[in-house]
C-alpha cells in the first residue's frame, strides 16, 4: 500500500451537506439508508468523479436522484463507490447497506457490546456503516432515525437533540429520531442502542440553557456513574470560566461499554466510553482510577470546541484537536488538584510513554507527513508532546496573549476545519511574534538533548551558563534544525533560596527574559553570565519542566540535596531526587553487570529523609519516594540494555530506602490513616498515596512490621486503593501468602470484570521466572477473553509494557508469547494488536542476546500471512 501524505491534500471535490440515516438494528442484518445530499465542491476541481469510501460493505440498493442504479455493472464494492461522471448539480444519492454488528469483532463501525448496540467512527469507522467521503473536512448535517426491538433497545440515543420517538404500530418495535444542527465530519457520529440504566441531571450554562446530562451504563450499576457525572458538571463549568466556551446543544449524553478499543470518543453530544473511564466506587476503584475518569471526562467534553465545533482539516492535524485537548484536561485537573503533584504526574506519564517512543523506531513528528494506517498514529507523541508545545507556547508568549489567541482560534475558526498552521497564526498575532521557528516541534521528531555547563567565578561573582541543544536522528530525519527552547531556571543559593538573576544584553540575556525566569534557548549554543553571584549556586534548569526535552548538567550531590530540600519550584524539587536516584541506579547497573554490589548512597537517603519528615504535602512527598521506573532507567542508559541488572539495582535502591527510613516511613503510615467516610479528592488521595508508598517501601526493605501491616491492610481495606496496594506490597516475593492473598481478592471480586483487570495485571507485572507461565495460565481463565481489549492490556500489555524483566527474558519466550497473542488478536482487532506490538519499540536498544530475540520475533510476525494493514505497519517500521 501507498502512503496518505500530507504534502497530497487536497480539498475535497465535492461536499456532502446533509446525511439522512435510517437505521434498522437487528443483531445479524441490521439496515441502513443513508440519504446523502451532494454537490460539487466549488473550490474543488470540476468534472471528477465521486469516490466513496467504504469498507467492507455489503450495498443492497442505490439511488441516485430516486432512479436506481445497478449494482452489478461493478460501480460498487466493498470498499468503494464511484461516480464515474456525478451530476454536476446538487444530487441526493441513497445508499442501503446491510450491516452484521455481532459479527464486528474489531469494535470499529457498528457492533454489539454487552446489552447495546454502538459505534466507534473515529478515524474510519464510518465507512464500515455506509460509503462516505470519510474524511474530516467534509461536514454535514445529520438527522438520525434509529429502529429497534422495544425489548432489545429500550434506550435510542444518537447526535444532538432528539425531535420525534414512538411505536411503530403492529410491531414489538420503536423509533426514535435525532437531529444534530452542527455540521460535523463522520467521525464524530455515532448511535447506540440498547437496555441500559441511567442517571440525569441537569447544568444551566452561563448563558440560562439548561442542559439535560445523562449517562447510561450497564443496569445495576447506575449508583457507580456518580462521580461522573459530577466531573461532568465541573468540566462544563470549568470551561466556562477558563476559556469562555459553553456547551451548545439541549442534551449531553454519555454511554459506557465494556468492549472499546480505547478510553472514549468525543461523538457531539453522545460520548461513547469505556466503562473503566465512567464506573468508579470506593470499594471498586483506586484514587488513581477516580482522577482518570475525571481527566478523561473532562477531555471527551472539552472536545467540543476543540475537535468537535473546530475539527482538523485532515488527518495529519490529529494534533490540533488531541494536542489541545489533552493540554485543556490537564488545566482542568491541575485546577481541581494540586498543581505540581499534577505536573509531575504528566512529566511521569511523558516520560514513560513518549520519550522511548521518540527515541526508538516508532519516532514520528506530532504533525506526521505520512502515515500507513491512521489509527497507529493515536500516539502519546500526538497526545501528550502535542499538549506540551502547547504548554510551551504558554510559557513563551505569556498567560495575557496565550489566552487572546485562544479566543481568536475559536472565534475565525469555528465551524471549519482547521489546521496546525491557523491555530499558530492567532498566537502569532496576538503575541506579535514570529512562531515559525517554534513550529519545527510540530515538523522534527525525536527529543532534544539541552547540556549545560557552568562555571562560578567567586572574584568577578559571576556565574557563566553554556547551553547547547542537539537532537539525534530519526527515521527520515539525519538532522535537524535547532528549536526554541524555553528554559525556565533559578540560581539556588542553599537555604537562601532563589538569588535574584542579573544579567545584561552583554551578557548574553536580556531583561525581559530574566524578570521571567525564561530563557530562550533558539541557537545550538548560547552562554548567559549572571552577575553579582555572592556565592555559587545550584542551577535549577527546566523549571516545572517547561520544554519536552533531557537535560544533561553535572550536578554535584550537594547541588541535588540542596534542590531536594530547598528550590522554590516543587517540580524541580522532585527532579532533582530523580535525578540523584537515576545517577544511583546507573552506578549499580555497571556494578552490577560487573559482578558487583548495587551502589548505596546515604546522602541520598538523606535528602528523602528530610522530605519525608519536613514536607507537609503528602502526595508531593509520594512522588518523591517513588524511583524511576525500570523502563525509564533503560531509557537512560539508552544502548545494551540489561533489564535484569536493571531489576536487581532498583530492587537494592528500595530495600535500602524502605530499611533505613523505616522510623519515619512507619510514622507517616500511622500518622495518615484514614478517618472518616472515604473521598476521591487530591487531599485525601494523597494520604493514601504517600501511605501505601511507605508501605510498599517497608516491605521491600523487609522491615517485619510492615510485612504485618501489609496483611493486616490487605485483609482490612475498606477501599480498593488500599486493598489492591497491600496485594501489590505481598505480591513483591514468593510466598504461599501471596498466593492466598491473590485467590482471596479473586474470591472477593469475581464478577466485577474491571476489578478482576487489576488482578491480572498485578500478576502479569510480578518480576520473577514464573510469571510468564503464569500470564499464561491466566489467558485460559474464564474471566479473561481475547475479545474484549480491556482484559488483553490488563494481562497481555501489562505483561508486555509492564514487566520488563520477563518480557525481555534472555531466552525470548516472553518475545514470542506476546508475539502469537498479536498474531492471534490480530484477526479478531488489528487496532488493538497493533497496539500491543508497540511494546517491542526499545527492542534496539536492548543487549545483544535480547535483541537478537526480539528481533527474530519481530521477522516472524512480519512473516506471517494475512497481517492486517494496522499490524503490517507496526512490524515493518519497528524493523525498519
Ligand atoms: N478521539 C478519540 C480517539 C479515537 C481513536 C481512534 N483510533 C478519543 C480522544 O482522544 O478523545
Ligand atoms: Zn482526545
Amino acid at each position: 500500500a501507498e502512503p496518505v501524505r500530507l504534502k497530497d491534500y487536497r480539498v475535497p471535490d465535492h461536499l456532502i451537506d446533509k446525511v439522512d440515516l435510517d437505521v434498522k438494528l437487528r443483531a445479524t442484518a441490521t439496515q441502513v439508508t443513508a440519504r446523502l445530499s451532494i454537490k460539487p465542491n466549488p473550490k474543488g476541481r470540476p468534472d471528477t468523479p465521486l469516490v466513496l469510501d467504504g469498507d467492507g460493505l455489503a450495498a443492497r440498493r442505490i439511488t441516485l436522484d430516486g432512479v436506481d442504479l445497478d449494482l452489478a455493472s461493478g460501480f460498487v464494492t466493498p470498499s468503494q463507490l464511484t461516480l464515474t461522471s456525478p451530476p454536476q448539480r446538487p444530487f441526493i444519492l441513497e445508499i442501503e447497506t446491510e450491516l452484521d454488528p455481532t459479527a464486528n469483532t474489531r469494535l470499529m463501525g457498528l457492533y454489539r457490546t454487552g446489552h447495546a448496540y454502538c459505534t466507534q467512527c473515529e478515524a474510519e469507522g464510518f465507512r464500515r456503516i455506509t460509503y462516505f467521503l470519510d474524511r474530516p473536512d467534509v461536514l454535514s448535517v445529520y438527522t438520525t432515525r434509529i429502529e429497534a426491538e422495544v425489548s432489545e433497545a429500550p434506550a435510542l440515543l444518537s447526535n444532538g437533540n432528539k425531535i420525534a420517538e414512538g411505536k411503530i404500530d403492529g410491531t414489538s418495535r420503536h423509533f426514535a429520531v435525532w437531529s444534530d444542527p452542527f455540521p460535523k465530519p463522520c467521525y464524530l457520529f455515532a448511535l447506540v442502542g440498547g437496555d441500559l440504566g441511567s442517571i440525569h441531571d441537569e447544568f444551566v450554562t452561563r448563558s440560562g440553557r439548561r442542559v439535560a446530562l445523562g449517562i447510561y451504563v450497564e443496569h445495576g450499576k447506575e449508583a457507580f456513574a456518580t462521580y461522573a457525572m459530577d466531573a461532568l458538571k465541573r468540566s462544563m463549568a470549568w470551561d466556562e470560566t477558563a476559556f469562555g466556551r459553553e456547551y451548545d446543544l439541549d442534551v449531553f449524553n454519555i454511554v459506557a461499554v465494556s468492549d472499546f478499543n480505547m478510553g472514549a470518543m468525543e461523538n457531539k453530544g453522545l460520548n461513547v466510553f469505556n466503562d473503566k473511564y465512567v464506573l468508579a466506587s470506593p470499594a471498586t476503584a483506586t484514587d488513581a482510577d477516580y482522577a482518570h475518569i475525571e481527566a478523561v471526562i473532562a477531555h471527551e467534553y472539552f472536545h467540543n470546541w476543540t475537535g468537535n465545533r473546530i475539527t482538523c482539516r485532515d488527518w495529519f492535524q490529529l494534533c490540533l484537536k488531541e494536542g489541545l485537548t489533552v493540554f485543556r484536561d490537564h488545566e482542568f485537573s491541575s485546577d481541581m488538584r494540586s498543581r505540581a503533584v499534577h505536573r509531575i504526574a504528566d512529566v511521569r506519564t511523558l516520560r514513560a510513554q513518549q520519550f522511548p517512543e521518540d527515541a526508538g523506531p516508532l519516532a514520528h513528528n506530532v504533525r506526521p507527513d505520512a502515515y500507513l494506517e491512521i489509527n497507529n498514529f493515536y500516539t502519546a507523541t500526538i497526545y501528550e508532546k502535542g499538549a506540551e508545545i502547547i504548554r510551551m507556547l504558554k510559557v513563551l508568549i505569556g498567560d495575557e496573549a496565550f489566552a487572546k489567541g485562544m479566543d481568536l482560534y475559536f472565534e475565525r475558526f469555528d465551524g471549519t476545519a482547521a489546521t496546525i498552521e491557523d491555530f499558530i497564526s492567532c498566537f502569532a498575532e496576538s503575541a506579535q511574534r514570529d512562531l515559525t521557528q517554534f513550529s519545527r516541534w510540530y515538523n522534527q521528531s525525536g527529543t532534544p538533548l539541552v547540556s549545560v555547563t557552568a562555571v562560578y567565578d567567586p572574584a568577578a561573582r559571576t556565574f557563566t551558563l553554556d547551553l547547547s541543544q542537539s537532537s539525534k536522528p530519526t527515521p527520515g530525519q539525519p538532522t535537524k534544525e535547532p528549536f526554541v527552547i524555553p528554559v525556565e531556571l533559578g540560581l539556588v543559593a542553599g537555604e537562601h533560596g532563589d538569588l535574584k538573576l542579573r544579567a545584561g544584553e552583554e551578557d548574553g540575556a536580556s531583561g525581559v527574559e530574566l524578570g521571567r525566569g525564561i530563557i530562550e534557548l533558539t541557537t545550538p549554543r548560547r552562554r548567559i553570565v549572571f552577575r553579582d553571584v555572592p556565592v555559587r549556586p545550584s542551577p535549577s534548569l527546566f523549571r516545572g519542566f517547561s520544554a519536552p526535552v533531557r537535560v544533561e548538567y553535572d550536578w554535584s550531590e550537594s547541588d541535588l540535596v540542596t534542590l531536594v530540600a530547598h528550590d522554590s519550584d516543587s517540580f524541580n524539587r522532585w527532579q532533582a531526587a530523580q535525578t540523584f536516584a537515576t545517577r544511583l541506579l546507573l552506578r549499580s547497573v555497571e556494578a552490577v553487570r560487573a559482578g558487583g554490589a548495587p551502589a548505596y548512597e546515604p546522602n541520598f537517603i538523606d535528602a528523602l529523609r528530610i522530605v519525608t519528615e519536613t514536607s507537609a504535602d503528602p502526595a508531593f512527598t509520594a512522588q518523591v519516594l517513588t524511583l524511576p521506573g525500570e523502563a525509564d532507567i533503560a531509557r537512560e542508559i539508552g544502548q545494551d540494555v540489561d533489564p535484569d541488572a536493571i531489576h536487581v539495582a532498583r530492587k537494592a535502591l528500595r530495600a535500602a530506602i524502605g530499611h533505613d527510613l523505616s522510623q519515619p516511613l512507619l510514622a507517616a503510615y500511622a500518622r495518615l490513616e484514614d478517618k472518616g467516610p472515604y473521598s476521591p479528592d487530591a487531599a485525601a488521595a494523597g494520604r493514601r498515596s504517600l501511605r501505601n508508598v511507605a508501605l510498599d517501601l517497608l516491605v521491600s526493605g523487609e522491615i517485619p512490621e510492615g510485612v504485618r501491616l501489609a496483611a493486616a491492610q490487605f485483609a482490612s481495606a475498606s477501599t480498593m486503593t488500599d486493598e489492591i496496594a497491600a496485594l501489590g506490597a505481598l505480591s513483591q516475593a514468593a510466598s504461599a501468602e501471596r498466593e492466598t492473598a491473590l485467590e482471596s481478592f479473586y474470591q472477593n471480586h469475581a464478577g466485577d470484570a474491571l476489578v478482576i483487570d487489576k488482578w491480572f495485571a498485578l500478576q502479569a507485572m510480578i518480576a520473577e521466572p514464573g510469571a510468564l507461565a503464569r500470564v499464561k495460565k491466566l489467558t485460559a481463565h474464564p474471566a479473561f477473553s481475547l475479545a474484549n481489549p480491556n482484559r488483553v492490556r490488563s494481562l497481555i500489555g501489562a505483561f508486555a509494557a509492564g514487566n520488563q524483566t520477563q518480557f525481555n527474558a534472555p531466552d525470548g519466550s516472553g518475545y514470542d508469547f506476546v508475539a502469537d497473542a498479536v498474531l492471534e488478536l490480530d484477526r479478531k482487532n488489528p487496532q488493538v494488536a497493533a497496539r500491543l506490538l508497540a511494546a517491542f519499540r526499545s527492542w534496539r536498544s536492548l543487549e545483544s542476546v535480547r535483541r537478537g530475540q526480539a528481533e527474530s520475533a519481530l521477522r516472524r510476525v512480519a512473516g506471517s500471512p494475512g497481517l492486517s494493514p494496522d499490524v503490517r505497519d507496526i512490524v515493518e517500521r519497528s524493523l525498519a
